[in-house]
Parts: C-alpha cells; sequence; structure tokens
C-alpha cells in the first residue's frame, strides 16, 4: 500500500513525498484505492454479461453522494491498510478524508436515497447502473450575514474528482426543438438543436469488495468546440457560443427540491440524461440481442420521481422510429420495462410542462404523448388525462407508463392511493405499491459512528453490517452493566467531538452532557422547523420564569438550507440565527440552554451531528413527509424520535416500540378535518397562553430590537393561513417536550430507550428496500446466487 501510493504521487500527481500538498496525498491514496476496486467491477460485468443477467437502471436526476473516500475504503476492508501506511509515511488519515469534496450532486432525501439504493444494490449483487447528471456546481454553498442566507456556487469539480473515469467513447447526440415529418407511414424528427452527453463512469462497490456496479453521469458538450465558419470570419466570440450554450446544461443542480420552476433548461436537462442513459441500456442491450420484444426481460428502468418521465415516450419513440415497432406493440414493451417511485404528495412539486413548451422542445414527444393519452382513454374511458389544460402532466404520464408505481413508506402509498392518484387507481387496481424507504446501514452507522460499530462488532461480530436485522440481539444487551456503560460512553464521545467541532466552527461552547436536540433537513414550511423554534422560545421563557426549577440542559441544533427563492424559509433561517443571539448570551439560561445553526448543511455535516444527537426531531405536519430518511439515520444511532404519524415515523415508532419515541400531534385525518374549520390558527393560539405569550414577543420585536417589524410577516402568517398547523400542535409539541425532558433526566433509562432504538432499526436497511424493489418491480436477481444455487 505505501509503495502503491508514493507510485501515485509520483507518477500520477508528479509529485515527491517531500513537496506533496494534503490534496497530492488524498489524490494518491484514491487512485490507488481505485486501482483495487477495478477487478471486482470487470469481474462483475462479465458476469452479468456471461448469465445474461436483468439489469437495473436507476435514472435519478440527483445521486447526493457526499464524499466518497471512507465508502471505497472501508467496503474494500482497507481500513487498517491504509491508515497504518499513511501513519508510516508521515500523514494523517482523518486529515485526508476531510479534503475530500462533498459531491452535493442533489437537494436532499431524494437524492440521499438514490446513492444509499447505490450502495445496497452493489451489496447485494444485483447487477445496476445509476444514471444521472455530472452537474459542474451541486447544491449552492450556505454562509451566513447578520442571520441571513447568503448562496455561493458550489465547486466540487474544481479539484480532479478522484473516484470517476471519464468515457470520452461513450457520448450520444441529444437533441431538442425543429420539427416533425411524416412521409409514407414512416416518421422523421429533424431537431433544430444538438448535444453530445459524455460518460462519467464512478465505480460502486458493495460491502466486502463482492461485487461493482456503475454510476454513470451524463455530461454535456458541444457537438464541435468550435463553430468554424464564424471562427474563419474572424468572428471568435459566436464561434464559442454555442459551446456555451450546449455546456449549461449539466452547468448547475435546480436548488428547489420541491417547487416546480417550469424552466426550459430544467426540461432539457432531464430529457439530456434520460436519453442518454435509453441510448446507452439499448446499445447495451443490442450487444446481445436481436429481440426487441424481449426487452423486459433483460431492462429495469426505475423512474426516480416524474424528473425522468421523458423516458416512456423516449423509450417508444426509439421502438417506434428507429426500430420499426407497430405503436400499438410499444407502448406495453416500453411499460413493461418502466416503474416510477413517487416522493412526494405536495401539489407544488407536481411536474407540469406547458404543452407548448414541451412541443416547442420535444416535437415527436409531444405527439407521442397524445398516442399515449389516446390509448389509455380507449382503453379507459373517463381515465384521468395527461393533458389537461394546457399542461403536460408528469405524474399522470409516468402512473400510465410504468408498470408499477410505488410510495416510499406506508402511509405515503395509501395517501397516494387516495389522493394525487385516487382515479388512476380506481382504474389499475394493483399498480400502486409500497417500498418503504432504508439507509446504508455502511455509511450511516459503520463509516460515521466508529465507536458504536466497534461496540456492536466487538458484541456479535460484523455480520450485521451486511444484515442488519441481526441488531435485534442488542436488545439482550439491556441488562448487561458493562455493555451500557460503554454504549453510553460511545454517546458521549461523540458529543464531546461534536462540541469540540461547533467550538471552533461557531465558536459556541457547548456542554456534552446537555440533551443534544438536532433538526437537520431542508428549510420547508412543512417540516416545521419554526414550530421547534416557538417551542424553544417557550422554554426559554419558562427556564426565566422558574429559575429555581431542576432544568434539563438542552442544546437545539438546526441545520439545512433553503431554496434560493423560499422567501418564508429564509425568513425562518434569520429567525432562528437572530433568537440564537438573544438566548445564547443571556446569563439567566447561561449552561441550561444553546441554539446552534453551522452554515452548509451536507452530507458530511450529517454524518458528524447524528451520532452525537439524542433527540431526532420529526414534526413534520401529518400527511406531508413522504417517507423522510433522517429519521432512520438518528434512530440507528441511538438517538430518541420526538415526531408525528408521518412517513416512515410511523413504521419507526411500531420497530421501536411506542414507550421508545416522543409521539405528538394531529394525525393525517385529523390534518385534513382541521382544515376544514375556519379560524383554526387564531382559535388554537387563542387557547395557548404560552404560545401567545411567544408569538407577541416576535411580533414587538424581542429578537430584532433595531428593525421590531422584521418578523410580522412570519407571525402573520402563524394567525391567517397556518397551512401546516405550527398552532393546532403546538401544545402537544410541548408536552412531548417535557416528556422528553423528563426522560433524558434517567440517564440509565434513556441509554436503555437508545439501545432498544438502536436494535430495534435493522428493517430499515436500503439492504430491505432494494430486496423488495428487486423482488416486487424489477424481478432482478444477483447472477452470483443464481450461480451458487446451480453448483
Ligand atoms: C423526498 C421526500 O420529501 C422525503 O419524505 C423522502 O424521504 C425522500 O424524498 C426520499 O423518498 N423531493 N424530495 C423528496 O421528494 C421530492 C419530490
Amino acid at each position: 500500500m505505501k509503495d502503491d501510493i508514493l507510485n501515485r504521487l509520483q507518477f500520477s500527481l508528479g509529485k515527491d513525498a517531500d513537496h506533496a500538498s494534503v490534496y497530492d496525498w488524498r489524490m494518491a491514496v484514491s487512485l490507488t484505492v481505485r486501482d483495487q476496486m477495478v477487478d471486482t467491477w470487470f469481474n462483475s460485468t462479465k458476469e452479468a454479461y456471461a448469465a445474461s443477467s436483468k439489469r437495473v437502471y436507476y435514472l435519478s436526476m440527483e445521486f447526493l453522494i457526499g464524499r466518497l473516500i471512507e465508502d471505497m475504503i472501508s467496503n474494500l476492508q482497507l481500513e487498517d491498510t491504509v491508515r497504518g501506511a499513511l501513519t508510516d509515511l508521515g500523514q494523517d488519515f482523518d486529515e485526508i478524508v476531510h479534503d475530500e469534496p462533498d459531491a452535493a450532486l442533489g437537494n436532499g432525501g431524494l437524492g440521499r436515497l438514490a446513492a444509499c439504493f447505490m450502495d445496497s444494490l452493489a451489496t447485494l449483487g444485483i447487477p445496476a447502473f445509476g444514471y444521472g447528471i455530472r452537474y459542474e456546481h451541486g447544491l449552492f454553498e450556505q454562509s451566513f450575514a447578520q442571520g441571513q442566507q447568503v448562496e455561493r456556487p458550489e465547486t466540487w469539480l474544481n479539484q480532479r474528482h478522484a473516484w470517476e473515469f471519464e468515457r470520452p467513447e461513450v457520448q450520444f447526440p441529444i437533441c431538442f426543438g425543429g420539427h416533425v415529418d411524416h412521409h409514407d407511414g414512416k416518421t422523421t424528427w429533424h431537431p433544430s438543436e444538438k448535444v453530445l452527453a459524455t460518460a462519467y463512469d464512478t465505480p460502486v462497490i458493495g460491502w466486502k469488495n463482492e461485487w461493482g456496479n456503475t454510476l454513470r453521469l451524463w455530461s454535456a458538450e458541444p457537438v464541435s468546440q468550435f463553430d468554424l465558419d464564424s471562427f474563419n470570419r474572424g468572428d471568435y466570440l459566436a464561434a464559442g457560443r454555442s459551446e456555451a450554450l450546449a455546456r449549461t446544461i449539466s452547468r448547475v443542480l435546480y436548488p428547489d427540491d420541491t417547487t416546480d420552476s417550469g424552466k426550459e433548461l430544467r426540461l432539457k436537462q432531464e430529457y439530456f440524461f434520460t436519453a442518454a442513459s435509453i441510448q446507452d441500456l439499448m446499445r447495451r442491450y443490442l450487444q446481445d440481442h436481436d429481440d426487441l420484444r424481449q426487452l423486459p426481460e433483460h431492462v429495469a428502468i426505475q423512474l426516480n420521481d416524474t424528473h425522468p418521465a421523458i423516458a416512456g415516450p423516449e423509450l417508444v419513440r426509439v421502438l417506434v422510429d428507429e426500430h420499426g415497432i407497430d405503436m400499438a406493440e410499444a407502448i406495453p414493451l416500453a411499460r413493461a420495462c418502466l416503474a416510477y417511485t413517487n416522493h412526494t404528495l405536495l401539489p407544488e412539486a407536481l411536474e407540469k410542462w406547458g404543452e407548448w413548451l414541451l412541443g416547442r422542445i420535444l416535437p415527436r414527444h409531444l405527439e407521442i404523448i397524445r398516442i399515449i393519452e389516446e390509448t389509455q382513454q380507449r382503453e379507459h374511458p373517463g381515465s384521468p388525462r395527461i393533458l389537461e389544460h394546457g399542461d403536460v402532466r408528469m405524474g399522470e404520464l409516468a402512473f400510465i407508463m410504468a408498470h408499477k408505481v410505488n410510495g416510499v413508506s406506508a402511509l405515503h402509498t395509501e395517501l397516494v392511493k387516495e389522493t394525487v392518484f385516487a382515479d388512476l387507481h380506481r382504474i389499475h387496481p394493483t399498480r400502486i405499491i409500497n417500498q418503504t424507504n432504508g439507509i446504508t446501514p455502511r455509511r450511516w452507522l459503520y463509516n460515521c459512528n466508529p465507536g458504536l460499530r466497534d461496540l456492536i462488532t466487538d458484541a456479535m461480530g460484523d455480520g450485521w453490517v451486511a444484515d442488519l436485522e441481526q441488531l435485534t440481539a442488542l436488545k439482550a444487551k439491556r441488562d448487561d452493566a458493562a455493555f451500557m456503560q460503554a454504549f453510553q460512553a460511545s454517546k458521549r464521545d461523540n458529543k464531546a467531538a461534536l462540541s469540540n467541532w461547533i467550538g471552533q466552527t461557531c465558536g459556541i461552547a457547548l456542554d456534552p452532557d446537555a440533551m443534544f436536540d438536532v433538526q437537520i433537513k431542508r428549510i420547508h414550511e412543512y417540516k416545521r422547523q419554526l414550530m421547534n423554534l416557538l417551542e424553544t422560545v417557550a422554554l426559554w421563557n419558562d427556564m426565566r420564569d422558574n429559575p429555581d426549577h431542576d432544568w434539563t440542559p438542552r442544546v437545539k441544533i438546526f441545520g439545512g438550507k433553503a431554496a434560493p427563492g423560499y422567501y418564508m424559509a429564509k425568513d425562518i433561517i434569520r429567525l432562528i440565527n437572530d433568537v440564537a443571539e438573544v438566548i445564547n448570551n443571556d446569563p439567566a439560561t447561561k449552561g441550561r440552554l444553546k441554539i446552534v445553526y453551522p452554515p452548509n448543511y451536507n452530507v458530511t455535516m450529517a454524518e458528524r451531528l447524528i451520532p452525537a444527537s439524542d433527540l431526532s426531531e420529526q414534526i413534520s405536519t401529518a400527511g406531508k413527509e413522504a417517507s423522510g430518511t433522517g429519521n432512520m439515520k438518528f434512530a440507528l444511532n441511538g438517538a430518541l424520535t420526538i415526531g408525528t404519524l408521518d412517513g416512515a415515523n410511523v413504521e419507526i415508532r411500531e420497530h421501536v416500540g411506542s414507550e421508545n419515541f416522543f409521539l405528538f400531534g394531529l394525525t393525517a385525518a385529523e390534518v385534513m378535518e382541521r382544515r376544514q374549520h375556519h379560524g383554526y390558527a387564531r382559535a388554537a393560539i387563542e387557547a395557548s397562553p404560552r404560545l401567545q405569550r411567544v408569538l407577541g414577543q416576535i411580533a414587538e420585536g424581542r429578537f430584532a430590537p433595531h428593525d421590531t417589524g422584521r418578523y410580522h410577516g412570519v407571525v402573520g402568517m402563524l394567525y391567517d393561513h397556518d397551512y401546516f398547523l405550527v398552532t393546532c400542535d403546538f401544545d402537544s409539541y410541548f408536552d412531548a417536550q417535557r416528556r422528553a425532558d423528563n426522560a433524558y433526566q434517567n440517564a440509565d433509562n434513556w441509554a436503555a430507550m437508545a439501545l432498544m432504538n438502536t436494535a430495534s432499526m435493522g428493517w430499515f436497511s436500503s439492504d430491505r428496500t432494494i430486496k423488495g424493489y428487486a423482488r416486487d418491480i424489477w424481478n432482478a436477481h444477483p447472477p452470483r446466487a443464481a450461480m451458487d444455487r446451480s453448483a
């Protein structure tokens, strides 16, 4: 390992050990580790070809992979080797790990789920490709100026990405615009614009280096670097213009996770990566098959939300226009390959494209969508329409072109059946199924929490890493005093380490014995960070009123970004920071209450915060959070949840036991019912003196003394259109928090509850989720297992 690293340093980085920077060392280590994956990767490809396996193609606009170095090293079981080699070379392993930029090619849960799924597909040995976009700039970097969010472009590709292989030979033309010709029964699309999609491959190696798949990200390039005519005419700027235009397609990730912006560039991004992926998988299929009617036996395409829903019409177009298959046959054939995952019920997140816009950019696809629509209406008269009020509705398109549609938690799937797709569900009653989300235990316990990982492994071996339900054996350790002491100590160590980091980065001193109460996720009204903050102010009031009470010391930690155009979310960020400023400087609550909001929350920060948390805030308005996956990460790492009956919280509570979960709030049915009552928010505020007082303080400028009107908008919203029922759930939430306070006072009992959480979370491994998709949707199998069976 030492020699390999030094070789890489010398021959790939052109540096000698005496002059190498941390970056040079990191690249040398990464390239060395990458070398060791290549055999497994090649062999897996060969095996999949030899077995003529069905392949899974996971199409996702986002892959929120974060840093990869630790995943790669641990999946290859090289931790000790690399650490030892670096120590011998006089280098610091941790410094090198922390030098890797966090690849933020996603907004939040949807993109992180895709990354966890890639890890599980490889661990399970299922042949798969992840297909997405190689954004030059991932999610913006966040900082705070006087408490307000400031966005700056993210630049992960300023340095070479250590893990990818550029594939200049894997390149496909992607066309836009123009018109369509129908001649003698033959259809020709004459596009007006063309760019190239170039592949960049990152190997994804599963646990213990048994199997490797590929994450293939597409980058947009101009068809020719220069328009030679313009160049020769001396118009050098014009000569580069089409180049710049082409590259904008993969330039930047759209930073809104739920608001549909309806932007032309976004539609182009969606078609760009979808069309490239379809061409790539067709090429692969046609290498050793000639009958396109067998396509569904070899190809499973999973659409991660509606972003790649144009895959339906695109696959039909390729089958009909390029391979001469009848339209009537092509539509069911495409459907047999396609499946669609719904991740949200929020109306503003359901994608719609103006018919006019879609027809201008993808004229042939609009024709095909009309044919799909007619076919659906003929076969199922009265079916909900794809084309309505001048819009193309991508949810309906995805549903109609998929053989399976899945929700991401039990509750969410039932709501999908009852609400957004109620009419389509009546027509296709077996199409909607549930696949509750999961998280990869490799990143979200093994790598991010070495203390707990070692404790578990010492107790029961490392079988749990690829078979997480083995953790149930930990339940027996509840009465093992030495184990429980070590369990508590590992949490305490994580909290001390986090306190150090927060001291350094935010300049705020924390007491590691206080309860660390954490809410980290995108800032959105439905996730109700505002309710958490109002409860914090109410607690502060109570602490000041009753200074002699035996208060449980609390640290409230917030993390998350707001979409740049989401003004209410940005006001909430500012309010959190303003409140923090006042409370953190109040001598009356010193040592009892602190608020910290480290800027630029990302995957790497989550890996730091989650293992150091005691209380996990999962407090969305019931019926709004499709699943949540952060909730799973916390519980697995021994935090207790305070939460509503929303998304996967419901199933988490069933698994960990209601006695180990702080439940509060209205149910989804009660939420819908309450909204029917006129003036429900005012009524709730009037019934709660505690809430009234807090809102009064905010409204009169207690937290913005030089700009007392700053939060009139926020408070006014709560009085007049509190759509997410912050006011109605406030008292119940406050009570649940006090139950948590009391429970925390008994450290042994708290630890026992925390252990029950860790021990009960095995079912939430994304390995279980992927097995469900493979069985119920894809009918895909690991070729290795098939060979083992026949041997
Ligand atoms: C998210 C959902 O909001 C979240 O509840 C879920 O856990 C995650 O997807 C993964 O399924 N954008 N992000 C989501 O949905 C959309 C759209």
